[in-house]
C-alpha cells in the first residue's frame, strides 16, 4: 500500500465515523424534534429533555400526586424518521434489541411517586413497576415463551393512553401514568408488551 493510498483509506474511515456520529446525534437529537435527548447512562438510557414537549401534554391541565419521574419510550421506528417507518422496522430483529426506557433520574424520595410514560416510538408501550431484589440486575429476568416477563409482583402500571392505571397500551405520541405510594429499595420499570422487555425496554429506579 502507497503513502498516498494509506492516507486516502484513514480519509475514508474518518469520514465514515464522522458521517456515523452524525447520525447517532441526529437520531438522539434532532431527529426526535421537540422530543427528549436521550443519552446512554450507566446500564440504562437517560433522557435530558423536556418529556411533555412532544406528548401533547395529555395531562397538561392535571396537578399529578408527589414527585413526577418522567419515563420516555423509544424504539427504532421513531428514531429512523417517524412513525411510518414502523412497517419496515418493528417486525426486525435490529429493531427488537433496540428499544428503551429513559428516565430523567435514577433515584427519587420515598413516599408518593408518579411514573409518567410518553411514548416517543412507534408502538404501543407500557410501563410496569417491579420491585428488585437484593443483588438483582436490571434486564435479567427470564423472558417467558410468550415475550413477557414475570409481573405477578407488579406495584402498578400506566399502560392507558392520556390516563392513570392500566389499560390497553400507550399509543405512540400520547402518554399514561401511575400513582404508587413506594418504600425505600430498587425498583425495575419495564415495559411488559411482549419482546419489548428483550429488546432493551427496562430501568433502574432507585427509591431512598
Ligand atoms: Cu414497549
Amino acid at each position: 500500500v502507497t503513502g498516498r493510498a494509506r492516507g486516502w483509506t484513514v480519509a475514508a474511515l474518518v469520514a465514515a465515523i464522522a458521517v456515523l456520529v452524525t447520525s447517532v446525534a441526529w437520531a438522539f437529537g434532532g431527529g426526535m424534534v421537540g422530543g427528549p435527548t436521550v443519552a446512554r447512562h450507566g446500564t440504562g438510557w437517560m433522557f435530558t429533555g423536556q418529556a411533555g414537549s412532544s406528548a401533547g401534554e395529555a395531562n397538561g391541565s392535571q396537578t399529578l400526586p408527589g414527585t413526577v419521574v418522567d419515563v420516555v419510550a423509544v424504539d427504532m421506528g421513531a428514531m429512523m424518521g417517524g412513525r411510518a417507518m414502523m412497517g419496515d422496522w418493528a417486525g426486525s430483529s435490529w429493531a427488537r434489541g433496540h428499544m428503551f426506557l429513559g428516565t430523567d433520574r435514577t433515584t427519587v424520595a420515598s413516599g408518593t411517586v408518579t411514573l409518567r410514560l410518553t411514548n416517543d416510538g412507534s408502538v404501543d408501550h407500557e410501563l410496569v413497576v417491579l420491585p428488585l431484589e437484593d443483588g438483582q440486575q436490571v434486564g435479567r429476568r427470564v423472558v417467558g415463551p410468550d415475550g413477557t416477563v414475570d409481573e405477578s409482583t407488579s406495584l402498578g402500571e400506566a399502560s392507558a393512553s392520556g390516563a392513570e392505571g392500566e389499560g390497553d397500551g400507550i399509543a405512540p405520541g400520547a402518554t399514561g401514568w401511575v400513582t404508587l405510594d413506594l418504600a425505600p429499595g430498587r425498583y425495575e420499570l419495564v415495559c411488559n408488551i411482549a419482546g419489548h422487555y428483550a429488546a432493551g425496554m427496562y430501568a433502574l429506579l432507585v427509591v431512598t
